[in-house]
C-alpha cells in the first residue's frame, strides 16, 4: 500500500508556501541574513511546535516567517517545497502565498512574488513538476488592506490563477471579503476560501462562501458534512474540498477519515492536501498514508481522492484531461 500511494501521480492543492519552510532552511536563512533565532537547533525548533487550535499555530506559522527577506530567500523556500513535491510525485500543485505576511515587514510585493515565481519556472524546466500560484488574503486583517494588495497585485496577474482566504476566521466572516472578491473575479482570477474544521459560524461561513462570494473551491469545508442542504449545494456547484488531514488531527485529534469516507460516498469531490507541511512534519505521501490507515481506504477510493484533485484543478480543460 505504502508503494501504490508513493507510486501515484499526485496533484496539491492547498499548501501554503510559508507552511513549506523546513526548520534547516530556516536556520540557514535567519544566519545568512544576520536574524536571532530563539532557538539553539532545528530539532529545538521543532520541540516547541505546540499547536492545539488555529490561533495557537498561527502564532508560530508568522514568527517562522521572519527569515524571508530576499527574493532568493523565497525562490529558496519555494525550490526546496517543489523538490520534495516532485520526489512524491506530485506533478502538479496549486501554492498558496501570504503577502501581507511579508508587506507588512517591510518586504516588497515584488521580492515575494518574483522569488515563488523563478523558482516556479526553474522547477518546472528542471523537474518537470507544474504549478500555479493563489494569492491569499490575512482575513484578520482589513478588507482595505485585502484590496490595496490585489491592487499591488495587478501587474503580476499573469502569475496568478486565483485568490484565497487564509488566517484567522474568529469573527472575520467571507462576506467581510465580498468587494474584494467580486473585483478579483473580474480580473480573471478564481475564488477560493478557508473554512477551517470547527470554526464559529462554520456552517454560516460555508454558505456564505458558496451563496454569496461564489467561489470555485472551498479550502477543508468538512463542517459542511453537518448539513445536508450544504453538501447538495456543494455537489450541485460541484465544488472541490481541500481536505488536510494532519493538519485536521491537530484541531480535532482524527484525521478525518470517517468525513472523507463520508464526502466519497455522497459524490463530493474531497481532495487530499498537506496544507503547511514543513510544520505538521506531514507532505503528500505521508497524509495519505496516515489517512490511508486510520480509515482503512482502499485503492479504489484512493484512486478516486486523487482522481478529484485533478478534476478540480484550475488548469486549462485538455490540460487537466491529460492527466485524468
Ligand atoms: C493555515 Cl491551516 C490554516 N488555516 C488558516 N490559515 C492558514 N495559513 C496557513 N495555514
Ligand atoms: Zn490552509
Amino acid at each position: 500500500m505504502h508503494a501504490f500511494i508513493e507510486g501515484m501521480p499526485k496533484a496539491e492543492l492547498h499548501v501554503h508556501i510559508e507552511g513549506t519552510l523546513e526548520p534547516e532552511l530556516s536556520f540557514a536563512l535567519a544566519k545568512k541574513n544576520n536574524i536571532e533565532l530563539p532557538f539553539d537547533t532545528p530539532e529545538a525548533l521543532i520541540a516547541a511546535y505546540d499547536f492545539h487550535d488555529l490561533p495557537s499555530f498561527l502564532k508560530i506559522y508568522y514568527a517562522g516567517m521572519s527569515v524571508l527577506i530576499d527574493e532568493d530567500d523565497f525562490f529558496r523556500l519555494t525550490w526546496d517545497y517543489l523538490e520534495k513535491a516532485a520526489s512524491q510525485n506530485v506533478v502538479y500543485t496549486e501554492i498558496f502565498f501570504d503577502p501581507q505576511g511579508h508587506t507588512s515587514r517591510g518586504v516588497s510585493f515584488d521580492t515575494v512574488i518574483t522569488g515563488i515565481r523563478r523558482a516556479q519556472s526553474a522547477a518546472e524546466e528542471k523537474l518537470g513538476i507544474r504549478s500555479q500560484l493563489i494569492m491569499c488574503f490575512l482575513r484578520d486583517m482589513s478588507a482595505e488592506s485585502a484590496m490595496e494588495h490585489l491592487e499591488m497585485a495587478k501587474p503580476y496577474l499573469g502569475w496568478l490563477v486565483g485568490v484565497g482566504l487564509d488566517s484567522d476566521e474568529y469573527n472575520n466572516p467571507p462576506v467581510k471579503f465580498r468587494e474584494v472578491f467580486k473585483l478579483a473575479k473580474e480580473w480573471g482570477l478564481k475564488l477560493t476560501m478557508h473554512c477551517d474544521v470547527n470554526q464559529k459560524n462554520t456552517l454560516e461561513h460555508i454558505r456564505q462562501v458558496i451563496e454569496i462570494i461564489g467561489v470555485d473551491r472551498i479550502d477543508h469545508g468538512v463542517n459542511s458534512l453537518e448539513s445536508e442542504q450544504l453538501c447538495e449545494l456543494i455537489k450541485s456547484h460541484k465544488l472541490g474540498l481541500t481536505v488536510c488531514p494532519v493538519s485536521n488531527q491537530f484541531v480535532v485529534q482524527s484525521l478525518t477519515s470517517n468525513e472523507i469516507r463520508e464526502m466519497l460516498n455522497k459524490g463530493m469531490l474531497a481532495t487530499i492536501n498537506s496544507d503547511d507541511p514543513a510544520y505538521f512534519r506531514a507532505y503528500m505521501n505521508e497524509n495519505l498514508i496516515a489517512l490511508q490507515e486510520e480509515g482503512n481506504f482502499t485503492k479504489e477510493e484512493l484512486k478516486t481522492l486523487m482522481a478529484n484533485a485533478f478534476t478540480v484543478t484550475w488548469l486549462p480543460e485538455p490540460d487537466k484531461q491529460a492527466y485524468l
